[in-house]
């Protein structure tokens, strides 16, 4: 078998998403997703300069061996860019022998581990009162774990509040707008959405939160203190993920479980903090760690030292990312939870797929490889359009992390 072509797609149906295609001489089609919030044509362009030439004549079959090339072929190592661009060729070459063998990828991967895949989803709210009738709302529609995320009284535009229930979309259409932040006065509000939280919601409930980098070690430690009773299943993203010795000190102060690593694009990022259980949870998913064959390896060693994943399923990633990712999901004995945020109803119709939410979970289906499909008619009705995440200043101007 041969690859034959190699298609960069750039669709924005609500939102934007860079998708490679990859037809085989056999006639066999595979997808990958290569998004990357605000940075997307140049994914586009790495993928369509610099890698698609350099597939066209080789074996499809040969994923490991691909991986391999492209990700030392480059001399350049890492960085979101070229590894959302390897994540895009990998999901694409996984679909491609999925579909050859006729078995969903997971098959392929050593066979479903569990049933279902976990999944949380983001209920947000101006004030707590709002939060809470929102988690309750994701549990009408039989979730088992929500995230839950509040107005700051005093701030206006905080993460992960205010842009719709189901869609909530952070990136904004145009040059990137300017939110003003103060962990002091966030610190102010979230301990008590939670307690109040887990008092309404009673025990079996998972409840998460996203601290979104914004944290001191400090803070964090303080944070994680204060919801211990409320007993997240985790915390994320409490302070800036680069600093992985940060976690040290959060990690000593609380039992509150930590969670990392969106941001993250390979295994060297997360040693420290996985080798030394500084964290409960790894975020890295398929499309940011270099695919299938990334994540896994993350996860292979994350297993190691007990601790699972929680990978990243925003709306930024496309359904190809999130179908990649439940593959995984389904396979790796250390599993811990999906993100899952809705999709519109327009990127569904452009990305029909097998996936299907049911009582908390999501379900692969038994659709060959991914299981996921690009109408590429559909896709042409959506141009790209320039769109970015806020970028965030204290209230004396001076820039914080988003
Ligand atoms: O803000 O994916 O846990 N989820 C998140 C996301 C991120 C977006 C950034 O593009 O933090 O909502
Ligand atoms: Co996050």
């Amino acid at each position: 078998m041969k690859i034959v072509d190699a298609k960069v797609i750039i669709t924005s149906p609500g939102r934007n998403f860079v998708t490679l295609k990859l037809t085989t001489d056999s006639g066999i089609t595979g997808l990958g997703d290569g998004t990357l919030n605000g940075r997307e044509l140049a994914v586009a362009s790495y993928l369509s300069e610099h890698i698609a030439p350099l597939l066209i004549g080789r074996d499809p079959r040969r994923i490991e061996d691909i991986w391999q090339y492209l990700y030392h072929g480059a001399y350049w190592r890492r960085g979101p860019v070229t590894m959302s661009a390897i994540s895009a060729v990998d999901m694409a070459l996984w679909d491609i022998k999925g579909k050859s063998f006729g078995a969903p990828v997971h098959e392929l991967l050593g066979g479903a581990c569990r049933d279902g895949v976990l999944v949380y989803g983001h209920a947000n709210g101006s004030d707590i009162p709002d939060t809470i009738a929102a988690v309750q709302n994701y549990l009408g529609m039989g979730y088992r774990a929500v995230r839950a995320q509040t107005g700051v009284p005093g701030l206006t535009g905080v993460y992960g509040v205010g842009r719709g229930d189901l869609f909530y979309e952070p990136a904004a259409k145009g040059w990137p707008s300017e939110e003003t932040w103060s962990t002091e006065k966030y610190l102010n509000v979230v301990p008590d959405l939670f307690n109040q939280l887990r008092d309404t919601v009673g025990p079996d409930v998972h409840l998460l939160h996203d601290g979104h980098h914004r944290m001191t070690p400090n803070q964090a430690a303080w944070l994680g203190q204060r919801l211990e009773d409320a007993r997240l299943f985790w915390l994320e993203d409490v302070t800036p993920a680069e600093h992985q010795e940060s976690f040290r000190h959060v990690r000593n102060h609380t039992t509150t479980p930590l969670a990392v690593g969106e941001v993250f694009n390979s295994v060297h990022d997360c040693s420290t903090l996985i080798s030394e259980q500084l964290i409960d949870y790894i975020r890295t998913p398929p499309a940011r760690a270099g695919g299938i064959t990334g994540a896994r390896k993350i996860a292979a060693f994350a297993e190691v030292y007990g601790v699972k994943t929680g990978f990243h399923g925003a709306t930024d990633l496309s359904p190809v990312a999130m179908a990649a990712a439940l593959q995984v999901d389904l396979t790796i004995p250390n599993f811990g939870i999906q993100e899952y945020m809705r999709h519109t109803p327009e990127t569904d119709a452009v990305f029909p797929h097998s996936y299907h939410f049911a009582d908390g979970y999501l379900h692969a289906g038994t659709a060959p490889g991914l299981g996921v499909d690009i109408d590429e008619t559909l896709a042409e009705n959506f141009p790209y359009v320039p769109a970015y995440l806020p970028v965030n200043r204290l209230e004396d101007g001076t820039v914080h992390p988003w």
